[in-house]
Order: C-alpha cells, then structure tokens, then sequence
C-alpha cells in the first residue's frame, strides 16, 4: 500500500469538503449558534453545561464518565450544573469576583470539573495545575497570577508555600480529613455540600477572561498564557469538524487539564458539542487505556504520540484481546505524528490517526487533518476553515512552497491568547506584523500541506545542511530495536554540529556495537547519510515534559554540561 498518502474514507462526516468549508468563511456564522447571539449575554460554563442541563432531552444524559483505580462514576449534565452552581456559591461567599484568579492543583475528578465550572460561573479566571508539580512550579505560578484563591487536597498541601503568598486569602481543601482552621483553610466538600445548588451565573463579555494556562519557557520562569471567553466558538466548531462530534458519540480525550488539551478539548470542545465525555485518572499503561477505550465504548480519541509510541511498542498481539469495533476516530496532538505510528494504526486498528497543530498560544486546533482529507503521514494538514497559515522569513515575508521557515498564523482567529500575564513585551514578541510566529519550523508543499520539522532551537545545522530531529528520530524508531528517540545538535569544530540521538531499545533487544552501528545505517540509507547521527546513545527513559513532549532542550544541556533552566513540567 503507499502510505505517502491515504485517502479519506467514505464517511458522514460533519465537514465534508475541505476547500468549500474555506470559501466566505465568516467566524460570525459560528456565533450565530449559541445563545449569546440574541441576548448578548456570555459564559462558557452555561453553554457548556446549564444550557444542557435546561434542555428536557439532555438533562440525564451521561455528560462525565468518570474512572480511576477504585472510582467510577457517571455524572449527568443536570448532575454537573448543580455540583458548579454550589462550587460557585462557596466561591462567592469567599469574596471571588469577576477577574479573580482561582487555581486548582488536584487529581483529575469529578470534583475538579465541577469546580472548573464553578469558577467561570463566577466569572473568575480558571488556572489549572498539573497535580505532580512540586513547590517551586507551584510557587512561581500563583505568585506570577496573583491568584487569590487555590482549590487543592490536603496530600498535595505540603507543596504550596502558602505563608509566603501573601495574596493567596483562601485554601479551599477536597477531603479534608480533619478539622481545618477555617479562617485561610476551608473545608470546601463540607460548605459545598451545605450551599445551594441554584446559581445565578455571571454573565460576561466575549473578551472577558477564562482560563490562564502556564506553559515552561525555554529559559526562565514559566509564562502564563491568558485565555477568554470568546475562545469557546473555536473550541465548539473544532470540535464539530475536526473531532467530528455527534450526539451519540463517546468521547476520549487522554490530556491532562493542567495541558491546554485537557480544557480546550477534554472539557469545552466535548462539552460545547453536548457529548458523553470519558475522563480516566490514574497512571498511563497500554493495559489500561485499551481497557477504558473498550469499556466504554469509546467511539473518538484524542491522544498523543507519547502514547501511541508506546502502544506500538507493546505490539500488535495485546490489540487483539480488545474489541475496538465502535472505535472511528483517532486524532493526535502535542508533537509531530511519527508515519510508523501512522501504519500502525491502518494495520491494527483499521484506522487513519488525524494529526492535528496548536499550541497553549493559539488555545485551539489550526492546522489539521480532517476526516475529509486525504493524509500525507509525518504532516500536520492544513489550515481550519477560518486561518489562513504560511512559513514566513524572519522579516515576516510569505516563504514560497517547500522551502524551510517560521510557521505564521494570520492574527485574528477567535482562540488566540489575548495576554501573557504580567508581560506584555513577551506577547508582543509573539508578532511580527498581522503574523502570530509559532517558533516552530515547518515547511508547506505544492498543495498546502504543513510539514513539522522542529522547533526553531532544535533544528539542527550539520556541514552547512539544516536537519529537523522530528525526521531522524521517526526514522530511529522505524527499526524494529527502537522505542523512542530524541535527537540534538552537539556542536562540532568541524561540521558546525553533529547529529546526537538518544533512544531506549524495545523489549529484548540488548546494546552493542553491533546494533549501534545497524541503527546508523538503518537512518542512512533510509533519510540520507547527513541524517544519520554520528553518536548514539542507549538511555532507559527519554525525558519528556508532562504532556509528552520529548525535551531535546534538555538532553543538550546533559550532553554539554549547561544549566537546564525551567524543568518544572519534566514527567518524573
Ligand atoms: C497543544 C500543544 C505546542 C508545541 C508546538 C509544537 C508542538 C504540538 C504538534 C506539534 C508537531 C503536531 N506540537 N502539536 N508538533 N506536530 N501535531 O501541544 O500545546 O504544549 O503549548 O505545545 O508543541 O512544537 O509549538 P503546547
């Protein structure tokens, strides 16, 4: 079969014709479908939720399908709306108001989504944390907002310096087991369960602020990324063609909330659109996702490579003691979609895996693979109805067609951050012109399609050629030996830089210099001999970030001996 394209498959899809989805498209059309549109009144937790939970037909339908070792629940949307709106009265009996921020540094649970939605009920600013962090990341994030409320555990306590943020008034504890003081801590289930659960929501204005998600710098401290409320039209119509939801649809988004995946697609897009919304807590194995995807019979699933290159690995085999037959769409994100992951899933599962390009910046998906479009594995798609996209110079000027450079999005879709907290030189660094500059390399061929090759700091300069790590390590882990791979510059007095790649070797495969140099080869004689990494190097893990992006930034400053700057979202 040529996998250098696969055509789209015969399908009802929500978007059926990529270039006549382009043509008069007009974001105000999308507005037109929500409620906002006759009464001029906004907020995203009522179109996500209340406006179900008001509808006879929806109310019981199952909105949360809740796992994790040892709990299971299915929380209705009428269930959800009510659990917000006393989330909400507690957060206003505390004094929250419109603009406030309001963290949440806690385990993905039912109670998390429905104080997520209890604090835009109130109009605050939702920011949510990854439950792992430790004190620093914890620190810097509610020091940088100024957040004056955080929602958290009494495990995860010890890792917030709450004496020495003086702005932090409340601490609002799920499960707290014992007596709290009552003055800065909070007893939050027991003033929940006490408060009533009518609410009237804040209504606000679309540009009014939602969501801050702190994403890591390269250097320094991390920066937070400002979201508003007019973002939702986007997460609802990406959800529409993109994810392609439909009323009965079972929905699987793997991402954390702490991530931007973990909100704009595994709480609004799915919510927006009205479907049953699987959440799974609890610690990753190809064992037990495949167990949730059969389950619940999980009909649409938005993961990451990280993942999908570990199911490849766990082998072909374990797939067939799972029945997947309700199983018709699989969409990735967060890194370049590697083309073996890509034919894994046409041999196993019978599947095409949609790639889909966004960032924490751009609050929503941008460049894609729809259902509709025929798919050129190791590229991102095109561009959504709504964004035009182009590889730009450093001047801001269009690059023609297969040539290597910045990729630019045209400022003005409806989910672009609006703010970097605190700094607005940051943000505006962001532009050049009416270009939003993503800091990744990529490069456009003849008929529009987006290729990944690496982050701007990442790509490599070896004897005067520029080499993107993304296509060395999806070659490395083409050979049968090879799990995963990261792959940097290490720079050379004779070539500029070498190519260094970093990889863990697949279940019974043993090191030797004899299976190093088959690796070489395997890369030279598959991508080209300037490809080919000069040294190679066997780790037992590669270290990513919590989202699952590898940190080549990382396993240079190990090879060089440098300072390794922010590591606060390194997966342990
Ligand atoms: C949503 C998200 C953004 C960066 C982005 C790029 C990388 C994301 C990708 C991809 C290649 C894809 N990235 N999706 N690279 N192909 N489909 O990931 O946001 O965590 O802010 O990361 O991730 O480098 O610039 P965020």
């Amino acid at each position: 079969m040529d996998m250098t394209k696969i055509p789209a498959r015969q399908g009802n899809y929500n978007l059926k014709n990529y270039e006549t989805s382009r043509k008069d498209f007009d974001w105000e059309e999308i507005k037109k479908e929500f409620s906002w549109y006759k009464t001029g009144k906004v907020n995203a937790a009522y179109e996500a939720i209340d406006k179900h939970a008001e509808d006879p037909t929806k109310k019981d339908k199952i909105a949360l399908q809740y796992s994790a070792p040892g709990r299971e629940e299915s929380i209705t949307f009428e269930q959800l709306s009510k659990k917000s709106n006393q989330v909400a009265n507690v957060l206003k009996k505390h004094q929250i108001e419109k603009g406030d921020r309001v963290f949440l540094f806690m385990p993905r649970s039912p109670e998390f989504y429905a104080s997520f939605f209890g604090i835009l009920k109130v109009a605050a600013i939702a920011g949510p944390l990854f439950e792992a962090f430790m004190e620093q990341a914890v620190r810097d994030r509610l020091e940088d907002s100024e957040a004056r409320m955080l929602i958290t555990t009494p495990e995860l306590l010890d890792r917030v310096p709450v004496e020495e943020l003086p702005q932090l008034e409340k601490v609002l504890l799920f499960h707290a087991d014992q007596d709290v003081d009552g003055d800065k801590f909070i007893d939050f289930e027991k003033e929940i369960d006490n408060a009533s659960d009518s609410f009237d929501i804040e209504w606000v204005d679309l540009e009014d602020g939602m969501l801050i998600h702190y994403t890591s710098g390269s250097t320094g401290k991390p920066k937070g990324v400002y979201h508003v409320h007019h973002a939702m039209i986007q997460h609802y119509a990406t959800g529409k063609w993109v994810i392609d939801l439909k009323e009965d649809d079972i929905y699987w988004c793997t991402a954390d909330p702490g991530w931007v995946t973990g909100t704009s697609y595994g709480i609004f897009a799915p919510w927006l659109n009205g479907v049953t919304n699987v959440i799974r807590g609890g610690r990753f194995t190809p064992e037990s996702w495949y167990e949730t995807l059969e389950k619940y019979k999980v009909t649409i699933w938005y993961t990451a490579p990280t993942a999908l290159r570990k199911f490849v690995s766990a082998g072909d085999e374990l797939v067939k003691q799972y029945d997947f037959s309700h199983l018709r769409h699989i969409m990735s994100v967060g890194e370049p979609l590697n083309p073996e992951v890509i034919t894994w899933g046409e041999r196993v599962l019978g599947l095409r895996i949609h790639d889909t390009w966004w960032m924490t910046e751009t609050g929503a998906m941008l460049i894609v693979n729809l259902p509709c479009m025929e798919i050129r594995p190791g590229s991102m798609g095109k561009p959504i109805p709504g964004v035009d996209a182009a590889i730009v110079d450093n001047e801001g000027n269009e690059l023609p067609p297969n040539q290597m450079g910045n990729l630019a999005i045209k400022k003005g879709w409806p989910s672009m951050m609006r703010a970097i907290w605190n700094n607005p030189g940051k943000y505006e660094s962001y532009f050049i012109n009416d270009w939003y500059v993503s800091g990744d390399s990529a490069y456009m061929d003849e008929d529009g399609y987006f290729w990944f090759q690496g982050r701007l700091d990442d790509v490599i300069n070896t004897s005067g050629e520029r080499v993107g790590p993304f296509e060395v390590e999806s070659k490395l882990i083409e050979h049968q030996a090879v799990s995963e791979a990261g792959v940097i510059g290490k720079p050379d007095p004779e070539r500029g830089e070498i190519i260094k790649a970093f990889i863990t070797l697949n279940p019974g495969y043993e090191a030797s210099d004899e299976l190093l140099e088959d690796i070489r080869l395997f890369v030279k004689t598959g991508l080209s001999a300037h490809a080919a990494p000069r040294e190679i190097e066997i780790k037992d893990s590669i270290p990513k970030t919590r989202s699952g992006k590898i940190m080549r930034r990382l396993l240079k400053s190990w090879e060089l001996g440098l300072p390794t700057g922010d590591t606060s979202t390194l997966e342990e």
